[in-house]
C-alpha cells in the first residue's frame, strides 16, 4: 500500500519557498487522492450534539443526491460528553445509519475514557468524570442530580453498566483506531510525526495534539482529525483538521473527499 501511494507522491515547497534552504525546499507531499467513482463524508466530533448530528446527516443526504458512485462516511470518534445527548448520538448511529452508505466508527478518547470507567471506575477511570462523563451518564439515567466527589464509583458504574444497552457497549468496543483509504489517513486526534501508521501508540492516536499539529513534517497519508478545536477547519498539506467544537459553537464540519477534491460541508450555514 505504501509503495503504490509513493507514486502519487509529488513536489512541493512548504510554504516558505525563497528564502528557505534547499533541504525544506525538498520537502514533498502527498497527493490528495481517492479511488475513482466514490465519495468519502468525514465527519467530526460529535460530542452530544444530536442536533447538529441530524442536521449534517440531512445536508449529506442532500449533497450525495445525484452522486452515482460508491459513498462511505467516516466518523472520527468523540460522540460522547459535554453535549447533553450522548446516548442519543449512539442510538442514532447504531439504529439510523445513513442509507446506503459504508461506515466507519473511530475510536474517540472520550469513548476510551468511558470504556476505561465500566472496566476499573475506581482507578484511572474515574478520571472520565471530570471531563464529560458526567453528563454521558446523565444521558442514560444514571446518577441524575446526585453525582458527587464522594459517590460511590463502584456503584455508579454498576448503575452504568445496567442502564447501557448491550448494542452500545459492542459499538463502543468495535470502534477502530484508524483507517486508511487512497492517500488519506483518519484518525481521532493524530499520528506521532515519522513514525509509521502500523507502530503508532494507541495513546498518541487518541490524545496528541501539539507534537503532531504544529508538525509540517509530510506524513505517509495525509492525516485527517479531530481533537484539537478550531474555529474553522485547517486543511493543510499534511493534514485536516475538522473538529470545530460543535458543542459550543453549534458548527459541526464534515470533509467530502472526492478524487483529488476537498471541500466542506457545515450546520450552521445557510
Ligand atoms: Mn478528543
Amino acid at each position: 500500500m505504501i509503495k503504490l501511494l509513493k507514486r502519487w507522491l509529488v513536489g512541493s515547497t512548504s510554504g516558505q519557498a525563497e528564502s528557505d534552504t534547499e533541504e525544506k525546499d525538498t520537502q514533498v507531499h502527498v497527493t490528495p487522492y481517492l479511488p475513482p467513482d466514490r465519495r468519502l463524508y468525514c465527519i467530526g466530533d460529535i460530542h452530544g450534539r444530536l442536533d447538529l448530528l441530524e442536521e449534517l446527516h440531512a445536508i449529506i443526504l442532500a449533497d450525495c443526491a445525484g452522486f452515482d458512485g460508491s459513498r462511505i462516511v467516516v466518523y472520527l470518534g468523540d460522540y460522547i460528553d459535554r453535549g447533553a445527548q450522548s446516548k442519543q448520538v449512539l442510538d442514532l448511529l447504531i439504529e439510523q445509519p445513513l442509507a446506503c452508505f459504508e461506515t466507519v466508527y473511530l475510536l474517540g478518547n472520550h469513548e476510551h475514557a468511558m470504556l476505561n470507567f465500566l472496566k476499573n471506575p475506581g482507578g484511572i477511570g474515574a478520571a472520565w468524570l471530570s471531563f464529560g462523563g458526567q453528563v454521558t451518564c446523565m444521558s442514560y439515567g444514571v446518577g441524575v442530580g446526585r453525582i458527587r466527589l464522594n459517590m460511590d464509583l463502584d456503584q455508579l458504574r454498576n448503575e452504568l453498566a445496567d442502564k447501557l444497552p448491550q448494542s452500545h457497549l459492542d459499538f463502543l468496543n468495535t470502534m477502530r483506531h484508524f483507517y486508511t483509504e487512497g492517500s488519506y489517513c483518519f484518525v481521532h486526534a493524530g499520528i506521532r510525526p515519522d513514525v509509521s501508521i502500523e507502530d503508532q501508540e494507541l495513546g498518541d492516536l487518541l490524545w496528541i495534539r501539539d507534537e503532531f499539529t504544529r508538525s509540517r513534517s509530510c506524513h505517509e497519508f495525509i492525516v485527517v482529525h479531530g481533537h484539537t478545536i478550531s474555529l474553522e477547519a485547517e486543511l493543510l498539506p499534511n493534514r485536516i483538521g475538522i473538529d470545530t467544537g460543535a458543542y459550543q459553537t453549534g458548527l459541526l464540519t464534515a470533509l467530502v473527499l472526492e478524487g483529488s477534491d476537498q471541500r466542506l460541508l457545515q450546520t450552521g450555514r445557510d
